[in-house]
């Protein structure tokens, strides 16, 4: 047992050093080694999965853009015990992991040591710098004298030859950190035909026999391009996918979710969780909180599972039911009401960014804007000279909308000329719309409540996190993978993991064809091939669960607090409920 005056050197000791770089749980995060699926720490194979392909093939119109990549197979590495395989070269686990190798540390050449590239496309996802690390130690591991190299800043990266040589050493400070900033990220496409011949000289300049593309829906589809590409003009150079995107859009049979959504969801859930406490405490606020979320409403559906709130908006209902501004507004209007006959002035509501561009009335405004915004500069003159070329129709929606906002969609597009809903403060929108109509159900005597709303926006703050145990192991695991699959000569596909709800040992990994994720779409007045983004399903699991409850959240003070993330304890890999109810592990009723 401690003496009194050991306890007291003991509550002195914790390391304040207020001049260290980098915090205690910085330093203990990188030390930490992410649990591997077990197929992964022995020697395996891949094998091609037996319907020849994924099942379910893309369209004639997809397969005619990727001639190259057309008929290429899913694949699943499968443990082997067989040896002299490259794969049979190192066969420890992570938790070997010595940190004395380097991929570019000198040794002999092996003839089969490998030189991959690595991009980090669009906005950050928390683990991105686990998928570099799993990557990095395939090539440790199992290709000694390998070499890995990072493209600084994006896809832009590859057009400018700006990259750099990624050791274990310099691994080492990002392993379970946050952010991009290793490398960085950037939302430039290589598409146009000088860009492609731009980028297929520098992987041959640089001689690289794989290109891995961590991206949502756009970056892989531009992987998928890239990589027929590459194979049309005869380079070595194969391109794997990796989906990353805190959204949580990228996904279907095959890939279970991006990786970056289940962090992401768990630091805002605990934001909101905090909110809560404070509105039933105070009890004289409601809270509007906007959430990322650009076209979906995954983050918004799965923090209102985590947290209870008493209202959230999903897009895909609201587009679905052809839902007006005044509808949404109605319908938090009533629920205010409702909770004010209780005497409960208080509460939150969840709004998904995406908002703006789903309300059909809006949305039709927002696609007019584009088209006309696309041929001009962004000056006032030019918005004025915008204003009078748009129809009454959507003239009239524009006029409807209080300055601010107004002001806000006539704001730069993204390159892809998009209206960046990230800087339109949908949630400011609403809550002024909702003021307006409880002031005229006073004057009506139909509300004699009190209402006070504060807004805010939970958005960049949840991107670059700590990951979560369960995201630090699949973005490694993913890395991994995606070496694997260079090594064999596979190009064209996304490296994946499955069987998620099962311990990480136990997961399944293997790839899936790019170009059966695809479909053809509309875009700027062009049919194109791309993958689909993966909304809401109204009929799935996830939003089902969440009908089910939302009448009573809405009136109860059911407020649940998920906390910040955990690293360890009982529920530290705990998937997130979106996860566990597509597979199909957790069933409605358990989440009451
Ligand atoms: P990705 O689709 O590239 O993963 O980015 C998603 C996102 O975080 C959205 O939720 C958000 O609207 C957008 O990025 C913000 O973009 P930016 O970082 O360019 O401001």
């Amino acid at each position: 047992m401690l003496s009194p005056s050991s306890k007291k050197h003991k509550s002195l000791e914790p390391r304040l050093d207020l001049f260290a770089a980098d915090s205690p749980l910085q330093e203990s995060r990188r030390q930490w080694v992410p649990p591997r699926p077990l197929v992964l720490r022995g020697p395996f194979q891949i094998k091609e999965s037996p319907s020849g392909a994924s099942g379910k093939g893309p369209s004639s119109d997809v397969h005619n853009a990727f001639k190259h990549l057309k008929g290429s197979a899913a694949v699943t590495l499968v443990a082997t015990a067989a040896t002299g395989a490259s794969a049979n070269k190192q066969t420890n686990g992570p938790q070997n992991r010595s940190g004395t190798n380097s991929v570019s540390n000198g040794h002999a050449k092996d003839p089969e040591s490998l030189r991959i590239g690595i991009v980090l496309s669009g906005g950050q996802a928390p683990g991105g710098h686990n998928v570099i690390g799993g990557l990095l130690d395939y090539l440790l591991e199992r290709r000694l004298g390998s070499q890995l190299i990072g493209f600084k800043n994006g896809p832009g990266g590859i057009l400018t030859k700006s990259c750099m040589d990624i050791t274990d050493t310099i691994m080492a400070e990002f392993r379970n950190q946050g952010g991009f900033h290793l490398i960085g990220s950037g939302r430039d496409k290589i598409e146009s035909k000088e860009q492609l011949t731009v980028a297929a000289s520098v992987v041959k300049e640089l001689d690289l026999d794989g290109l891995v593309v961590c991206g949502g829906d756009d970056s892989n589809t531009n992987a998928a391009v890239l990589a027929e590409d590459f194979a049309s003009r005869g380079l070595k150079t194969c391109v794997i996918g990796v989906p990353k995107t805190i959204d949580g859009d990228l996904k279907n049979s095959q890939v279970a979710t991006s990786f970056g959504f289940d962090t992401a969801c768990k630091v805002y859930s605990e934001q909101i969780g905090n909110l809560m406490m404070d509105a039933l405490s105070a009890k004289k606020y409601y809270h509007f909180v906007r959430l990322m979320g650009r076209a979906a409403s995954h983050i918004t559906l799965e923090c209102a599972l985590q947290t209870h709130p008493q209202a959230a908006i999903i897009c895909e209902e609201v587009h679905q039911q052809d839902r007006t501004l005044a509808d949404i507004v109605d319908e938090i209007a009533d629920i205010v009401a409702g909770r004010a006959e209780e005497g409960k002035n208080y509460g939150i509501v969840l709004i998904p960014e995406g908002l703006i561009e789903h309300v059909p009335q809006i949305g039709a405004l927002i696609a007019e804007l584009n088209e006309l915004l696309a041929d001009v500069t962004t000056d006032v003159q030019s918005h004025d000279a915008v204003l009078t070329r748009l129809s009454p129709a959507n003239l009239a929606v524009f006029e409807f909308l209080p300055a601010c906002t107004r002001q806000q969609l006539l704001l730069d597009r993204d390159p892809h000329g998009n209206v960046q809903v990230s800087r339109i403060e949908t949630e400011q929108l609403l809550l002024q719309l909702v003021e307006l109509e409880l002031d005229k159900r006073r004057k009506e005597d139909k509300f004699c409540g009190k209402f006070a709303g504060l807004t805010h926006y939970f958005g960049y703050e949840g991107r670059c996190s700590f990951p979560t145990n369960f995201d630090a192991a699949y973005c490694s695991t993913l890395g991994y993978v995606a070496g694997a699959l260079v090594a064999e000569g596979k190009t064209g596909l996304m490296a994946t993991a499955s069987s998620l709800d099962k311990p990480c040992a136990d997961w399944t990994v293997g790839g899936y064809p790019l170009i059966d994720m695809m479909c053809i779409e509309r875009r700027r007045g062009k049919d194109k091939p791309v993958i689909k983004k993966a909304l809401v399903e109204l009929e799935g699991p996830v939003f089902k669960a969440f009908q089910q409850m939302r009448s009573k959240w809405a009136q109860g003070d059911c407020f649940r607090s998920p906390g910040p993330i955990q690293f360890s304890g009982p529920h530290a890999d705990a998937a997130n409920f979106t996860l566990a109810l597509e597979l199909g592990t957790v069933q409605p009723i358990q989440i009451v």
